[in-house]
């Protein structure tokens, strides 16, 4: 058998990227490591997720009024403990947790960071084999070293965050991450169980042809909105439309895709929700700091996305992210709707 030196692995990766910066404690390469490790476990279990009893509503809602499926508590489980036995990460706030988890230790309680999780999106699509996700922020601790972190740690702008990712539990598994260096991804190598660069430098293109959103919901959108849509459907030699819909209903899949190719993934306020339905802080804001690194842009229609001040961990907010040019765009219909 021959072996690749050309490979590395995340780990690798991450040192490497590390010793580049002489002070660096390394406690981000280890809450990168931890998350990975997180995710690899999060990953055999929904492979398997159509042939054994995992799959099936757990039978309880979670704090946002929704159902819970047992492999999001099973991934909320995961992620919560390897975090907790790490040695970066103070706490966690998660969409499964109605409040903050504090890491109360001695050790936990001089770590520099806290980190905010979706620990599986979408889950709605478990059931149909259509690939779901991870998304992690990672913010650094207001509270003074040597003591618990509290709710205040957590409600930072999006802008303050040192890292944001995903895990795409999909045809392959890909983990992405950013840091204010750069968004690159690494696809999970079964033959060897490690995350290994496939994904260097990521871009996004600054226009694109695909635009994601939820269509059924088009009559609750307001005007300028929906003026938008249709003329993403309309012929347009300027913009290059009709563009392409394409809407998994799974986010992390749907911007990564975009991400990719260069796109537009909405999703607006609707009737009875003026927020919209996604979370700022454990999936707005990540993917907003991973599109914006990769030259993207991300806002709530009126706002950037990373300036938004959080007042409670669970808020929601409406969400507009992709492509400069198509996000220019669309502030355009927006503005005059
Ligand atoms: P979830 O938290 O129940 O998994 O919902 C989040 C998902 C996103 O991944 C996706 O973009 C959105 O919900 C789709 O919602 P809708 O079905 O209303 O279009």
């Amino acid at each position: 058998m021959t072996i690749n030196r050309k490979i590395q692995t995340l780990d690798e990766f991450t040192i490497q990227q590390l010793r580049n910066f002489p002070n660096a404690t390394g406690e981000l390469s280890g809450l990168l490591r931890d998350i990975g490790l997180a995710a690899k476990r999060v990953n055999v279990e929904v492979n398997k997720a159509g042939l054994v009893d995992i799959l099936g509503d757990a039978g309880s809602m979670n704090v946002q009024g929704e159902e819970v499926k047992k492999l999001d508590v099973y991934a909320n489980d995961q992620f919560a403990g390897v975090l907790r036995h790490g040695i970066s990460c103070a706490g966690i706030a998660s969409e499964e947790l109605d409040d903050i988890l504090v890491f109360d230790d001695e050790i936990s309680n001089n770590s520099k960071y806290v980190c905010l999780l979706d620990p599986l999106d979408g889950s709605s699509n478990i059931d149909v084999n259509v690939a779901i996700g991870t998304i992690f922020s990672v913010l650094p601790r207001l509270s003074p070293k040597g003591s618990p972190v509290n709710t205040a740690d957590f409600l930072q702008q999006g802008i303050k965050q040192i890292a944001a990712g995903y895990v795409i539990y999909g045809s392959s598994t890909l983990l992405v991450y950013a840091t204010r260096r750069g968004v690159n991804g690494f696809t999970l190598d079964p033959s060897i169980g490690e995350f290994t660069l496939s994904h260097p430098n990521m871009q996004c293109p600054p226009a694109g042809k695909i635009y994601s959103v939820n269509h059924g919901n088009y009559f609750q959108y307001q005007t300028g909105i929906q003026q938008y849509i249709t003329a993403c459907q309309e012929k347009n030699a300027a913009t290059g439309g009709p563009y392409t819909q394409r809407y998994i209903g799974s986010m992390v899949s749907d911007i990564h895709r975009n991400l990719i190719k260069g796109g537009i993934f909405m999703y607006p306020a609707i009737a009875g929700r003026p927020e919209g339905k996604l979370r700022l802080l454990y999936e707005c804001n990540p993917f907003a700091f991973i599109l914006e690194i990769a030259g993207g842009k991300a806002t709530n229609g009126r706002q950037r996305t990373l300036e938004i001040q959080p007042t409670s961990v669970h808020d929601r907010t409406p969400f507009f992210i992709g492509s400069t040019e198509m996000m220019e765009e669309l502030d355009k219909y927006i503005s005059a709707g």
